[in-house]
C-alpha cells in the first residue's frame, strides 16, 4: 500500500501535516474517508461538531483547488453536507481560512465543518 492510498497517491507533499493525516501516517479521528478525501475531528474543536474535510491532493488553498480540480471541491462540499446530516441536522458552517492573516496555519487546503449548536459570528 502506498503511503497515501487512493487516486492522489502521487500528489503528496513531504513535511505536510495533513498529507500525513490523510495517509494515516499520523493518527486522527476520521469520520469519513474515500479515495479522494478524508474528514477528521479537529484536535481543538470550536463547536460540538468541528471536522476538517481534506482532499488527498496537496494544494495550498481553496482557490488553488478550485482552479486545479473543481470537481474535488464539489466532493468536499458533499462530504461536509453528509457529516452535517449525520451530526448537526444538516445545518453547518463551512470555513476555508486562506492565508496566514486569515488564520490559516496548515497550508494544505481544508474546509472546517462547524455545527451542532448555536454559532456566534466572531471572525476577529
Ligand atoms: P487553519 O484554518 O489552518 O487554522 O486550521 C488548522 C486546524 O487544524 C486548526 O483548527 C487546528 O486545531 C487543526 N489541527 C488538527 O486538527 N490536528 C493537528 O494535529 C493540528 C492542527 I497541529
Amino acid at each position: 500500500m502506498p503511503p497515501c492510498a487512493g487516486a492522489y497517491a502521487n500528489h503528496m507533499s513531504d513535511d505536510c501535516l495533513f498529507c500525513a493525516i490523510a495517509s494515516g501516517a499520523i493518527p486522527s479521528e476520521k469520520v469519513l474517508e474515500n479515495d479522494h478525501l478524508v474528514a477528521f475531528r479537529d484536535i481543538a474543536p470550536k463547536a460540538p461538531t468541528h471536522v476538517l474535510v481534506v482532499p488527498r491532493l496537496h494544494v495550498e488553498n481553496v482557490a488553488e483547488l478550485a482552479a486545479t480540480d473543481a470537481s474535488l471541491l464539489a466532493e468536499m462540499a458533499a462530504a461536509a453536507q453528509e457529516i452535517a446530516d449525520r451530526e448537526c441536522g444538516g445545518e453547518f458552517r463551512w470555513i476555508f481560512n486562506t492565508g496566514a492573516a486569515a488564520g490559516q496555519t496548515v497550508f494544505h487546503v481544508h474546509g472546517h465543518v462547524l455545527g451542532g449548536g448555536e454559532l456566534g459570528w466572531e471572525p476577529a
